[in-house]
């Protein structure tokens, strides 16, 4: 009997390859309130090493290098941008501009069959994660989930370990009784600081990180469609990883460290 109890899922880029969405919601917005800014992929990648959408504009702002008085009124208008930045992006999602990646929904399934918890531990606004679930796993998909940890729930953004032990304390579960599931070195550094079994499915933004520390790094989840290459469906010992892969792997590292 697997000692599995709950799956902690990151949300940006790993529940879906969202980020694209968030930087054009973020160069809609700039233009909507005057901004000369936009955004370009090489820019916005390397904003995304900082988590949090209003950190992010902290530190686009911080490198404009800027008059001490032009700095202090863009920083004051931060809560106004990233307001008509998430009114963007969740109308963007709403749309159907975004969907889940291979072997979400199908292992959020499983999971539900298993009786195994689901909880969700990430950086971006609770809107933003209630607009995905709703457009990917339908209208009751909030439910789903045991404990949704979102940008308001943790002092400290990712790679600080916060979030996932909010989400912890919420299901009333040990580190070793659960298993996170990233895409993101940021993210993979919060899990393992909450002391998590962690899968790390890297995202089209992430894919160059260092993910040293994991302890499982696949392509994605698999999915009927699209299984697990030969290669990687050896590591699972299945063509998708599903709940009874990832309670195997965490009963090994429990029995053999
Ligand atoms: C990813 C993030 C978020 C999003 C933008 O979150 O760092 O900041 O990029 O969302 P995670 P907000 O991978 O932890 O799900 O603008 O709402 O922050
Ligand atoms: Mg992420």
């Amino acid at each position: 009997m697997t000692n599995l109890k709950a799956l902690i899922f990151d949300v940006d880029g790993t529940l879906a390859d969202t980020e694209e969405a968030h930087r054009c919601a973020f160069n809609e917005a700039f233009q909507q309130l005057g901004l000369p800014w936009n955004w370009s992929k090489p820019r916005y990648a390397h904003l995304l090493v900082t988590a949090g959408g209003k950190e992010r504009l902290a530190a686009h702002i911080d490198s404009l290098d800027l008059p001490a008085p032009d700095r202090r009124e863009l920083m004051g208008r931060i809560e106004a941008i990233h307001q008509a930045k998430t009114l963007n992006y969740t109308r963007m999602v709403l749309g159907g501009g975004v969907a889940l990646r291979d072997g979400v929904a199908r292992l959020i399934d499983d999971a539900a069959r298993a009786h195994v918890r689901l909880g969700i531990a990430t950086t971006t606004t609770f809107a933003n994660v209630e607009a995905l679930l709703r457009m990917g796993l339908g209208a009751g998909a909030l439910d789903r989930f045991a404990v949704i940890g979102a940008a308001g729930n943790a002092a400290r953004k990712k790679p600080a370990a916060d979030i996932y032990e909010y989400v912890l304390r919420q299901l009333g579960a040990s580190p070793q009784e659960c298993v996170a599931i990233e895409d993101s070195a940021n993210g993979l550094r919060a899990a393992k600081a909450a002391g998590l079994y962690t899968i790390v499915t890297p995202s089209y933004w992430t894919r160059t990180e260092d993910f040293s520390g994991a302890d499982l790094v696949l392509p994605s989840l698999g999915s009927a469609l699209r299984p697990l290459t030969p290669r990687t469906a050896a590591l699972v010992g299945n063509t998708m990883l599903g709940v009874r892969e990832i309670g195997r792997q965490l009963d090994a590292l429990r029995e053999y460290g």
